[in-house]
């Protein structure tokens, strides 16, 4: 029946297609608003020193841009997670910071931001990779 199955095909596939639709939207409207500015962590007292977990990834520094508070001592424990990046080191100029980050081996680096604005790291190529805090 070749008439039949012309109807039929393209009502069903209509059929799967709003069924996969209204499943998706069922989905969006049970999970959580993302927040992309928030702060993973509290950002707490300032003089409270506070940690911040950094991947490199294939795609570079993970998460950025980072808000920090200007006279809160941070803690970064950077990891790489890939060989397929020159970001194999973290440089931050403005506070003497050059530190190489091996293949899956948790590096800690601790600096205090003392001025407000943007603060530019990355790889020791001229931050040809790079990743961004927000000083506030
Ligand atoms: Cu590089």
């Amino acid at each position: 029946m070749p008439f039949f199955s012309k109807i039929i095909k393209p009502l069903l596939a209509l059929a799967l297609s709003a069924a996969v639709l209204s499943a998706e939207q069922g989905c969006t409207k049970d999970s959580a608003p993302a927040a992309p500015s928030a702060p993973a962590a509290p950002a707490g007292k300032p003089g409270e020193p506070r940690t911040i977990a950094l991947t490199i990834t294939e795609k570079g520094y993970e998460p950025s841009p980072i808000t920090l508070q200007q006279g809160q001592p941070v803690k970064l424990v950077l990891t790489r997670t890939t060989e397929h990046t020159c970001a194999t080191e973290i440089v931050l100029d403005e506070y003497n910071i050059n530190t190489p980050v091996p293949l899956n081996q948790p590096v800690e680096v601790a600096f205090t931001p003392t001025k407000t604005g943007k603060l530019v790291y990355g790889c020791a190529m001229g931050k040809m990779i790079s990743g961004v805090f927000m000083v506030e």
